[in-house]
């Protein structure tokens, strides 16, 4: 019998909660937008089988139960679809996704026992909201994402605390400053981004003072972009870069592989003369459809690396594993 594992995404409306676990996830599988999207909570199960489930929850005026879904696109849309329809009414319970899917931070798994879930949330909207019912995440790790963009700190307050009331214990929360790809074009992209780092170290650690934790570690906050992480993701799995047999399953498995490969790249292009060296670009046609398996596949490593999905993965999986050992945990050590 597996264990299940669960990590939870928390931060305000549009801090990229859900960009963010699609490129852990490496599909595009949960609704984004600049607007408010995400309704209700869906869970994303890694699996080596595909599917989604849709709850039965009170006054759902749309299909529930189970649906034989492959593509992203088909998931996608019907999560959409459904959440829009949630927006507008207003009047009904939110509704509740399951999905099966084989995520790219889950096949980095090795332990056969160990089983990962995604549980993408609603973001926190305004000061003092409480929509959140879905109860404690114990034994769960969470992940407070902030947005770079994000101009209102009460409520990235807020949705910190939030995090916090659910959790059990402060060192199972990892914090994630997204979108730090908006910095690219200042003169000096890390000093920005550390700035706004600093402030949020600030207010970490007055969250935690006004909770009673007496922490004594300096909490680290990942710098992430979610965005260029999803499109390099779902570019190399779709594109079939890693191996000959990925491209076979890419070509011959995958339903749309070819166009998703081609839009994701298409968006990507909007970030390669900030991934790139001069030298590189000068050699590359205007056109990417031109441009060839090399050239992909470069751009891709780069965008991968500069995303830091990776590390991220890593630190959650570090995080996920360490709650079997809680001995191995500072924090229950200095308690
Ligand atoms: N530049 C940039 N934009 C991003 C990044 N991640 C997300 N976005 C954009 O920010 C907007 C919000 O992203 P979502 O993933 O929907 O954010 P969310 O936190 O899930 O939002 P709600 O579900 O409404 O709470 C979308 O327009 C995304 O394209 C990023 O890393 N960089
Ligand atoms: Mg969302």
């Amino acid at each position: 019998m597996k264990q299940q594992r669960e990590v939870f995404f928390f931060g305000t409306t549009s801090s990229g909660k859900s960009t963010l676990a699609n490129a852990l996830i490496g599909a595009d599988l949960l609704p984004h937008a600049v607007q408010e999207m995400t309704a209700g909570l869906t869970r994303v199960s890694h699996s080596r089988r595909k599917s989604l489930n849709i709850a039965e929850t009170d006054g759902a005026c749309w299909e529930c139960g189970s649906f034989d879904f492959r593509s992203p696109e088909q998931i996608g849309g019907r999560l959409r679809e459904v959440m829009e329809i949630y927006h507008s009414r207003g009047d009904l319970a939110p509704p509740r996704f399951e999905i099966n899917w084989p995520t790219r931070i889950g096949s980095r798994i090795k332990r056969r026992d160990l089983a990962i879930s995604l549980v993408d949330t609603p973001g926190v909207r305004w000061v003092g909201d409480d929509r959140h019912s879905h109860g404690r995440t114990e034994g769960a790790v969470s992940v407070v994402v902030f947005g770079a963009d994000e101009t209102d700190e009460r409520k990235q307050f807020d949705s910190l605390n939030l995090a916090m009331s659910l959790s059990d214990n402060p060192t199972n929360i990892i914090y994630v400053l997204n979108k730090v790809d908006i910095f690219l074009n200042d003169r000096e992209p890390n000093a920005s981004a550390r700035q706004l780092e600093d402030r949020l170290r600030r207010m970490i650690a007055r969250a935690e003072s006004e909770r009673g934790f007496t922490s004594a570690l300096n909490r680290q906050i990942y710098k992430v972009s979610g965005r260029i992480g999803l499109l390099a993701s779902v570019i190399e799995e779709y594109g079939g870069y890693k191996s000959w047999f990925a491209r076979i399953k890419a070509k011959y498995f995958q339903r749309d592989a070819k166009s998703i490969e081609a839009k994701a790249l298409e968006e990507l292009t909007k970030y390669h003369r900030h991934l790139l060296d001069s030298e590189f670009l000068e050699d590359l046609p205007r056109a990417t459809s031109k441009w060839t398996l090399a050239q992909r596949k470069l751009l891709v490593k780069v965008a991968l690396q500069e995303s830091m999905i990776d590390p991220l993965a890593k630190v959650i999986l570090d995080t996920l594993t360490l709650l079997e050992h809680p001995f191995q945990n500072p924090r229950e050590l200095v308690a």
